[in-house]
Parts: structure tokens; C-alpha cells; sequence
């Protein structure tokens, strides 16, 4: 039986909670009042915990593998191995101050205060550019501290950016990008790590079809290839006739990230009548 710690409550729980069940692992979770579940498809005990806590859980081995944010795998120095990126909880971890401090470099962070709850990952921000400066440590609300004087500048999680603009400051540094990641305790057993294989194995399946798009759009023949070199596909696409004489249906699957560009250079090139569709798995 394989330990999966994952966040109670928070902003991780809805995404970790959604991975598992399209890794066709079902478990009851009402509310996550409980601390534990067992799943009913797969040797998987699931812990439901404050995020904070996971690291020292797969540390000491009482839970085998864990999903949590690397800002706070790095910030807690546990030592634990790093499995699968997650492709969910993106953010990063950036230095501001209030909008009209002037800021070029981060030396202009020299003797000032900072309030964070990531002393660690600060420290360590600031001996590597020969900094030093306050370090205040807070639990949350880091970003209210500038407006009442605490501070003259946070070090924080951003994500859209919002909430340092809504508090008056502004980003002038990040440090690091993180995302939701699965961690594994160092030490397990050859049982457990098989075990581990076949989840990551359909994890990836899940995280890579949510990463395309399958597309299906008809070319004229004398198209096909000026549309064909558009489409990186797996191997090939994949070219089927119409009824239409000349005409030819295209398949393919194409990256998310590049989906519009691609779109845009199909339909200049002659593309027409495009469909696309989600990938529920992706199997390589
Ligand atoms: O209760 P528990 O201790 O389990 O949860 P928590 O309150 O400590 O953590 P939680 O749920 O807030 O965050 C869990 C993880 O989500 C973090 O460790 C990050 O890895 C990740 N994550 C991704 C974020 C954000 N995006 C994020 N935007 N964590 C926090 N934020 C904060 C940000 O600091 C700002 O205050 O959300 C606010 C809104 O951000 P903007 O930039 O969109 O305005
Ligand atoms: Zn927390």
C-alpha cells in the first residue's frame, strides 16, 4: 500500500483531488472532513493534510509520496526526492516594494526589512547576491506590511499579480517559478516503488493530454503540404480522403501552448472547417 499525503484544504486540494480520480483511482473524500481514506481501486492510502506538514511526512517516511508546491519543498530543506512536475499551482516567488520606491537592482534591497514567510529561500536569495537586510517572518498577509510600516518590502508567491498591485507595490525580482509537484520519500521499498511507477505512469497519461489538442480539419490535396509541415503531430499526421473529390482530412495532436499560432497558420494555409477536441489520456 502506497502513503499519498495531499493538501486538506488550500489551493493545491481541488487540482490533486481532480488528478487522482482521472487517474481512475476512486476514494471517498466527503468534504475531506477525514484525516485518511483508502482508494477502492488501487493499493492507495491518501492523507489529507495542512501542506506545511507534508514535507516532514515524507521525510520520516509516514507518508511514501506527496504533492505539494516546490516553494515549500525548497523553503522546508527536507530531504525528499522530486518525482513528477504537476503542471498545476503555477506561481512564482518575487521581491516587492511600494510603487514609487525607485529599484534598479537588488542591491537597492540593501539594509532594508523584508517580511516574508519564506525565510529560508530569502536568505538564501540574499547571500548569493551579497545582500544583507532584515528578515521579518510571518505567517501570512505578508503583502499588507509595506502600507503599515512593518516593512519596506515582501518576498511572496505571486501568481496573477493582483494582490501586490491591490496593496500598492510592484515586483522588481523573482526568484524562483514554482508548481505543484509529486514528491517520494527517499527510502522506499522496491514493492512501493513499482507501485510508484504505475501511478506516474498514468499521471503523465493525464498531465499530457492536458497539455494538447486533438484537431481535425480538411485540406485541399494541393495544400496538403505546406498544412502537413504546420503540424508537428506525434509521428505523422495521419491523412484520410474525403468523399469530396481533391479534398483530404487531416488529423493531428498539437501542443496547448502553441494552439492559436497553429490555428492561425492552418487557416492561412488553406485549412478549413477545423474541429478540436480535448484528449481525455495520452499514452506514448
Ligand atoms: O492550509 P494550508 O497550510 O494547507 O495552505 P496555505 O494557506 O499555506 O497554502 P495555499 O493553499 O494558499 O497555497 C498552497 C500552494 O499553492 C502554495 O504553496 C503554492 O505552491 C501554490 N500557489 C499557486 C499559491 C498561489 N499560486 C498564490 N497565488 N499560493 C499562494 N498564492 C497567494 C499569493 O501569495 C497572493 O497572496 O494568493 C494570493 C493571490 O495571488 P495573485 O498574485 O493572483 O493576486
Ligand atoms: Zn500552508
Amino acid at each position: 500500500m502506497l502513503k499519498l499525503a495531499i493538501q486538506k484544504k488550500g489551493r493545491l486540494s481541488a487540482s490533486s483531488l481532480e488528478l487522482l480520480e482521472l487517474c481512475g483511482i476512486h476514494f471517498e473524500h466527503n468534504g475531506q472532513e477525514k484525516l485518511k481514506t483508502l482508494a477502492q481501486n488501487f493499493p492507495l492510502e491518501i492523507y489529507f493534510l495542512r501542506d506545511d506538514d507534508i514535507p516532514r511526512y515524507l521525510e520520516d517516511g509516514v507518508a511514501d509520496i506527496g504533492i505539494l508546491g516546490e516553494n515549500l519543498a525548497l523553503e522546508s530543506a527536507a530531504d525528499i526526492l522530486k518525482v513528477l512536475p504537476l503542471g498545476f499551482g503555477k506561481c512564482r516567488m518575487s521581491i516587492a516594494v511600494p510603487k514609487h520606491t525607485p529599484y534598479k537592482a537588488a542591491r537597492d534591497i540593501q539594509g532594508k526589512r523584508i517580511a516574508t514567510s519564506y525565510p529560508g529561500l530569502l536568505k538564501k536569495f540574499l547571500s548569493e547576491n551579497n545582500i544583507s537586510a532584515q528578515i521579518h517572518e510571518l505567517s501570512g498577509s505578508v503583502e499588507i506590511t509595506p502600507g503599515i510600516d512593518m516593512a519596506d518590502a515582501i518576498f511572496d508567491l505571486v501568481s496573477t499579480g493582483s494582490t501586490l498591485i491591490s496593496n500598492g507595490l510592484k515586483e522588481v525580482e523573482t526568484v524562483l517559478h514554482s508548481e505543484a509537484m509529486l514528491y517520494r520519500n527517499r527510502n522506499l521499498n522496491a514493492e512501493k516503488l513499482s507501485l510508484l511507477e504505475k501511478l506516474c505512469f498514468r499521471m503523465q497519461a493525464v498531465k499530457r493530454a492536458k497539455d494538447h489538442k486533438y484537431i481535425l480539419l480538411n485540406v485541399p490535396n494541393e495544400k496538403l503540404a505546406e498544412v502537413c509541415s504546420i503540424l508537428p503531430g506525434m509521428k505523422s499526421p495521419t491523412i484520410m480522403p474525403l468523399s469530396e473529390e481533391g479534398w483530404s482530412s487531416v488529423h493531428s495532436v498539437i501542443k496547448e501552448d502553441k494552439f492559436w499560432e497553429i490555428i492561425q497558420q492552418l487557416k492561412d494555409a488553406g485549412a478549413e472547417s477545423l474541429l478540436i477536441t480535448n484528449i481525455e489520456k495520452m499514452v506514448l
